[in-house]
C-alpha cells in the first residue's frame, strides 16, 4: 500500500468523524459529495475531504439543496475518475431531477467534464489510465441516457456521423447523435476511426439522407481532412457534409477543410444540421 492510500481512512471512520450514519456517508460517496477511492472491497476517504460535507455546528448537513453547475461537474468528474458508473449516474439523475434536460446533461455537464479531464491529462495532473477509466464510464453514461432522446413521430431525415479515419475519439459522435435524435433525426453513428468508404457505404443505404457529420478532435489529422471530405463527397454527391469537433476552431477553418458549414456552440450544431431539413 502506498503512503497516499495509507493516510486514508475507512468509510466507517469517516462516518464516525462526520457524526452521521454509515449509510449517510455511503450516500455522500455515491452521489459524489464525498470523494472516495475503492481499495479492494472497501472505500477509502482522504480525511481532508471531510470538511466539504461536515455539517457546521447547529446546522443540519446540507442535504439535497441546489448545488451549482461547477459543483455538480466536480462530483461527476470525481465519480468518473473513480470508475464509479453507478455514482456518476446518480449525479446525472440528481441534475435531471433539479431541472437539467438530457441535452444539458450531455453538453453542459458531461462534455465539459471530459474537456477538463483532457486538460488535466495534458498538464500531467491525470494519467492516461485515469483518462481511459473516466472515458469508459462516460461511454456507459451516454448509452444509459440515450433512450431519453428518443421520441415518437416522423423523422426529418437521416444523418450519418462518425469520427474521421485515424481519430479514436468516440464520444463526440455519440453525443452529437443523441442531440440530433432528440431533434427528430434518424442517426447512424459509425463511431471512432471511420474510413471515408464506410461513410459512403452507409449513406447509400439510409432512408432520406439529410447530412453527413465528420467529427475531428485531433488537430494532427487536419491535413488529411480535405482528401477525406472529397472522397465522401464523390461517393455521396449533393448532400451537405459538415466537419466539426474540438479540432475545428473557426468557420474559415471548417470551410478550408471542405465543410459545408460550421457550428461554434452546441446550439449552433443542432441549428446547422436543421438548416436543410427535408
Ligand atoms: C477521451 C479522450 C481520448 C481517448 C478517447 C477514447 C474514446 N473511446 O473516445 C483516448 C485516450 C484514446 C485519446 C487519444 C488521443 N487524444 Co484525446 N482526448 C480525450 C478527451 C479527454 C475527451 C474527448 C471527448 O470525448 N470529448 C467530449 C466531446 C463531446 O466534446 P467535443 O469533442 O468538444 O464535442 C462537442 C463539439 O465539439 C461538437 N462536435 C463534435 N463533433 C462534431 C462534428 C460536427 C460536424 C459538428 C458541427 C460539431 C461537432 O459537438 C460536441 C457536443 O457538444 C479530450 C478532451 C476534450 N477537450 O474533449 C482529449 C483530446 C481531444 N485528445 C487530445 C489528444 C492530443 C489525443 C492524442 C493525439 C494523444 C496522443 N498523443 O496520443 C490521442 C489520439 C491519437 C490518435 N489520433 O490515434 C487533445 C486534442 C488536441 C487537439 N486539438 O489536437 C484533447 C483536446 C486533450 C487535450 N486537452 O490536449 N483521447
Amino acid at each position: 500500500m502506498n503512503d497516499a492510500v495509507a493516510e486514508m481512512i475507512s468509510l466507517k471512520e469517516a462516518a464516525s468523524r462526520l457524526d452521521v450514519h454509515y449509510m449517510t456517508a455511503y450516500r455522500y460517496v455515491r452521489s459524489g459529495r464525498l470523494p472516495a477511492h475503492k481499495v479492494g472491497d472497501t472505500w477509502r476517504v482522504d480525511p481532508t475531504d471531510l470538511g466539504a460535507v461536515r455539517p457546521t455546528s447547529g446546522r443540519p448537513p446540507a442535504k439535497r439543496g441546489s448545488p451549482d453547475r461547477g459543483e455538480i461537474r466536480n462530483r461527476l468528474e470525481n465519480r468518473m475518475l473513480a470508475g464509479d458508473e453507478a455514482g456518476a449516474w446518480s449525479v446525472m439523475e440528481a441534475a435531471g431531477a433539479a431541472g437539467a434536460s438530457p441535452d444539458d446533461i450531455l453538453t453542459a455537464l458531461l462534455a465539459p467534464v471530459m474537456g477538463h479531464i483532457g486538460k488535466a491529462w495534458s498538464s500531467g495532473d491525470l494519467s492516461i489510465a485515469d483518462e481511459h477509466r473516466a472515458t469508459a464510464v462516460a461511454q456507459r453514461l451516454v448509452a444509459r441516457l440515450g433512450p431519453s432522446f428518443v421520441r415518437p413521430g416522423r423523422r426529418r431525415g437521416s444523418v450519418v456521423l462518425g469520427s474521421v479515419a485515424g481519430d479514436p475519439h468516440a464520444l463526440p459522435s455519440a453525443i452529437l447523435s443523441d442531440l440530433l435524435r432528440g431533434k427528430m433525426f434518424e442517426v447512424i453513428d459509425l463511431g471512432p476511426n471511420t474510413p471515408a468508404e464506410c461513410f459512403v457505404a452507409t449513406a447509400a443505404n439510409v432512408d432520406r439522407l439529410h447530412a453527413i457529420g465528420v467529427c475531428v478532435s485531433d488537430s494532427a489529422l487536419l491535413d488529411s481532412i480535405p482528401t477525406f471530405v472529397r472522397a465522401v463527397r464523390a461517393g455521396v454527391p449533393g448532400v451537405p457534409i459538415y466537419v466539426g469537433g474540438g479540432a475545428i476552431e473557426s468557420e474559415a477553418g471548417a470551410t478550408a477543410l471542405g465543410s459545408d458549414g460550421f457550428a461554434a456552440t452546441t446550439a449552433d450544431v443542432v441549428a446547422l444540421f436543421s438548416t436543410t431539413s427535408s
